[in-house]
């Protein structure tokens, strides 16, 4: 028998059924489970409505981690449910200023080998240590913490051989906008990339959290890193040694595909506005001005990376045109930060230190000015997820950023002949749990306390017979769940409420969709390559949903996506021939004779009767998959007692 791969091993020790071929489905065992606030809590809501009493999951972590700064009462709210949930369902609580969910969760919680499902799309960022790490919709993950399996259609598992060493001022970030540079966000669609080789040993696990956890923004499945020596030390530094095991690949283990990488070779990149894929070397685009610079989020915010910026700042001033502000990634990161000075440095450089929240990245604060330009080290910079329609958002990592800060450009700190000034690690970082409440034992009988602004969750319609509907919308490539349902402070106060929310949908693209969504009573929405990519967000499927969206037909669909508009009984149909896309047009009337037919010989036949052209369509769906979508999605199939 060929060796195994380490994902192979980690999807085969939680496998409950499916096949063994990429895109074959299969259902996994989940031992973990984090949710974010702005998810975490519909996700509850949905586990209420589907009547489920205790969580079963070895461990269920919320986190208060988007909404911490509770700039609206109704965060307030969500994070009073959220603890009331957690008491009464049987989870972690952790309180607002803990941290971002991924960081958080891979100081406190993670386990080699073990399998975390998060309502959030870079959970894969726990790959870093060996674990089977996936992000995906909040009704799946109420059924995962429900005890039920989380099915996803199998990944091909592509080898990634890392060799040399990042030459000073090349970073983890570096590692990850080059892969994004050659393969673009839809290069990982349908694969999960799997690191190794002698390259691997050279990076630290937060390193390889950066890297797990863009791997996203490549549409990649996850990506893992084995479990080795620095794994090691990077538990015994948190005082979790005991907690570590070793994980790898077998020596002789087969790949679907691979592809190798020259750390000697990667160079300071540098993300242009609008797409995490625009990387162009750092010299293309030295000398930008930039009003703001920003260090944190979940990709980037660990002790090296925020020391790495104090020490370049090094007592030296931000320049009098950048505000600079730093976010850690967690309480704990923080705390120690300012025990070794880092923080003062920081202040004394005139940089704003300040909660460990996920904060500017999905634009609640910090929203930057109108034709201004923001560096940030974040992982996406979709137009408008600042806040602010068509900003100006580069993505770089925190040592690039902290030159920047200095000069008030982009600047190639090489060119300059500045040598990166060496971090001293601590010997150990205390681990705190001061901020995390454990589940209570006792809480089954506690009551659940709503916000005033809940909404009931709403219900998919069942497909009964034809479907005939106006294209409400036709969109071009890359749409993000950001264009479709924003983040944005204003927004996410509507996370429990889905009528509010709808107000939202596609508004930065076009803000009459709604009116005319809302007056056809059902539609259909039209996008190119890669519709629904980024965030996991369930609401860009539940709030078009709730606005008469049946159908979305694009040439192609990012995974969580895909599988969020099944769940909510959408119709995911891709393009048999992409070249159909140029014969519709918005207001079109698009036609599906017999959806449940087709839906079973994936042949989809749309007539638009604008031309008269027949249209034919795929949706891939397996029978468990048509069975949740014509019932109108997973709540009403269950409401339905079908699932048994
Ligand atoms: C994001 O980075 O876009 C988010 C906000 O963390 C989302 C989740 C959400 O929409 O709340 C994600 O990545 O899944
Ligand atoms: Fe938070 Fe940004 Fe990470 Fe999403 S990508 S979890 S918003 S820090």
């Amino acid at each position: 028998m060929p060796g195994r791969s380490l994902l192979t091993r980690l999807i085969d020790d939680h496998l409950i059924e499916g096949g063994a071929r990429p895109g074959d489905e299969i259902a996994l065992r989940i031992d973990q489970v984090l949710h974010q606030d702005a998810t975490g809590a519909m996700s509850f809501l949905q586990f209420e409505a589907m009547g489920m009493h205790r969580v079963r999951p070895r461990i269920v972590v919320q986190y208060a981690d988007h909404q911490s700064l509770q700039n609206d009462s109704r965060h307030a709210d969500d994070h009073r449910f959220l603890e009331t949930a957690c008491r009464r369902f049987g989870a972690y609580y952790a309180k607002p200023g803990v941290g971002i969910c991924h960081v958080v969760h891979l100081e406190q919680f993670s386990r080699p080998g073990e399998s975390i499902l998060g309502t959030d799309s870079h959970t894969p960022h726990l790959g870093a240590v060996a674990m089977l790490a996936l992000g995906a919709g909040g009704i799946d993950v109420a059924v995962a913490m429900g005890g039920g399996p989380y099915i996803l259609p199998r990944p091909a598992i592509v080898r990634v051989e890392l060799t040399g060493q990042l030459r000073p001022w090349s970073t983890a970030k570096d590692v990850i906008l080059e892969l994004l540079r050659r393969l673009t966000v839809r290069g990982g669609i349908g694969r999960a990339f799997e690191y190794v080789g002698p390259g691997v040993a050279t990076l630290t696990v937060p390193e390889r959290a950066t890297i797990a956890n863009m791997g996203t923004e490549l549409g990649l499945t996850q990506s893992v890193f084995p479990s080795d020596d620095r794994t090691r030390a990077y538990f015994r530094l948190l005082g979790r040694e005991e907690e570590w095991m070793p994980l790898a690949a077998q020596e002789d283990a087969v790949y679907d595909d691979h592809m190798s990488l020259d750390l000697d070779a990667i160079e300071p990149l540098v993300a242009k506005p609008g797409q995490p894929d625009a990387v162009v070397p750092i010299g293309e685009v030295a000398g930008t001005a930039v009003q703001q610079v920003i260090v944190g989020s979940c990709t980037n915010s660990s002790y090296h990376d925020l020391a790495a910026v104090a020490r370049i700042l090094g007592g030296r001033t931000v320049a009098s045109s950048v505000s600079c502000v730093i976010f850690p990634g967690s309480m704990q990161t923080a705390v120690a930060l300012t025990r070794d000075g880092h923080t003062l440095a920081l202040q004394e450089s005139g940089a704003v230190v300040t909660t460990a929240t996920c904060g500017a990245c999905p634009g609640y604060v910090h929203v930057p000015s109108v034709d201004t330009v923001s560096l940030r080290t974040f992982n996406r910079n979709f137009n408008g997820r600042s806040g602010l329609n068509g900003d100006r958002v580069y993505l770089a990592s925190p040592e690039v950023a902290a030159v920047a800060a200095l000069h008030g450009a982009i600047v190639d700190p090489r060119e300059l002949g500045l040598v990166p000034p060496p971090v001293a690690m601590p010997a150990r970082i205390d681990r705190d749990r001061t901020m995390i409440v454990p589940p209570d034992p006792g809480g089954a009988d506690l009551p659940l306390w709503k916000g005033p602004g809940f909404a009931e969750v709403p219900l998919g319609r069942p497909f009964a017979g034809p479907l005939e509907a106006p294209v409400t919308i036709k969109l071009g490539d890359k749409i993000s769940t950001d264009d479709i349902s924003p983040a944005g402070a204003e927004a996410i106060t509507f996370r429990t409420n889905v009528p509010k929310l709808a107000e939202y949908v596609f508004r930065r693209r076009d803000p009459d969709f709604v009116a005319r969504a809302r007056a056809a009573g059902s539609s259909i929405v039209v996008g190119g390559e890669a519709y629904g990519q980024g965030s996991s967000r369930e609401h860009a499927a539940i709030a078009p949903m709730s606005l008469g969206v049946r159908a979305v037909l694009a040439k192609g669909l990012a995974r969580i996506h895909r599988a969020n508009l099944i769940n909510w009984g959408v119709l995911p149909l891709t393009f048999a021939h992409p070249a159909d896309y140029d014969g519709i047009e918005q207001g079109d009337i698009l036609a599906i004779a017999d959806p449940a037919g087709d839906l079973a010989r994936d042949d989809v036949r749309i007539v638009n009767r604008r031309t008269g052209a027949t249209i034919r369509a795929r949706a891939g769906l397996t029978a468990r998959e048509c069975a949740v979508l014509l019932a109108g999605g997973v709540l009403a199939y269950t409401r339905a007692g079908v699932a048994g």
